[in-house]
């Protein structure tokens, strides 16, 4: 059995949870760093993940993984249970847990999709300002709704952080980058963010990101190269 291995992608992809919850889960991992939109999108990754996409996963036992919530179920399962990463199959948190990274991953992941598609593709004139006014629509809504979903909670699931704050995080800080809207208008939401931003975990994932010098209160194992 080797370290569970991530592929994650840079600048600020949404490989980002998928740190944290390495960190979250005490397992021995190691890191790959993939330059998108370059490394991402060539034959060499594309050998891990036909897609061609950030995150995937290569597990102890040796098969690749990818997809955000089959990655943050597997590093859940392969924790231990203590760790609460992920829920108990056929609790109530484990159905909860499911429709947060759902949403997370579709509703919330897709709303900025228009924004990044306008400025990756350099569009002008009429398509930009359609696109963009679609993203920035989509964004509020679903910031809206985010903040409905977490009325009267501390985190996304229940009483302890779960994989789902981590994946909610790396996605949410592309408001920074787009600047729509205040976060502080979302004020259970805001809380989320700011709790999670104080986490050693995250510390670490955005020093690693930046490719920092950073120390793990986990079990990273180091970088190793894609070759
Ligand atoms: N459905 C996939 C989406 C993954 C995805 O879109 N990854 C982006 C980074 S956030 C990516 O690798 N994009 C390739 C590129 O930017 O060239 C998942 O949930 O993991």
């Amino acid at each position: 059995m080797k370290p569970i291995l991530l592929f994650y992608g840079v600048p600020e992809g949404c490989s980002f949870g998928a740190i944290v919850a390495l960190e979250w889960s005490g397992l021995p991992y190691q890191l790959c760093r993939i330059q998108m939109p370059e490394v991402v999108s060539s034959e060499a990754f594309k050998r891990i993940n036909p897609v061609g996409e950030t995150p995937s996963l290569r597990t102890a036992d040796g098969r690749f993984v990818s997809q955000s919530m089959a990655i943050l179920h597997h590093i859940g399962a392969a924790a231990a249970a203590s760790s609460e990463l992920v829920p108990a199959q056929g609790s109530a948190a484990f159905d909860r847990f499911n429709e947060m990274l759902a949403f997370l991953n579709t509703d919330f992941f897709e709303a900025f999709a228009p924004l990044w598609y306008a400025m990756e593709h350099g569009l002008q004139g009429e398509a930009l300002r359609a696109a963009t006014a679609m993203g920035r629509d989509k964004v509020r809504r679903a910031h809206a709704a985010l903040e409905r979903l977490l009325a009267g909670r501390d985190w996304l699931v229940g009483e302890r952080r779960t994989a789902a704050d981590a994946y909610f995080l790396g996605i949410a800080r592309w408001n920074d980058f787009h600047q729509v809207l205040d976060r502080r208008d979302y004020p259970a939401l805001n809380a989320l963010y700011e709790r999670l931003q104080a986490d050693p975990a995250v510390r670490f994932a955005h020093g690693v990101e930046h490719g920092e010098v950073v120390r793990s209160t986990g079990a990273f194992a180091g970088h190793v190269e894609l070759q």
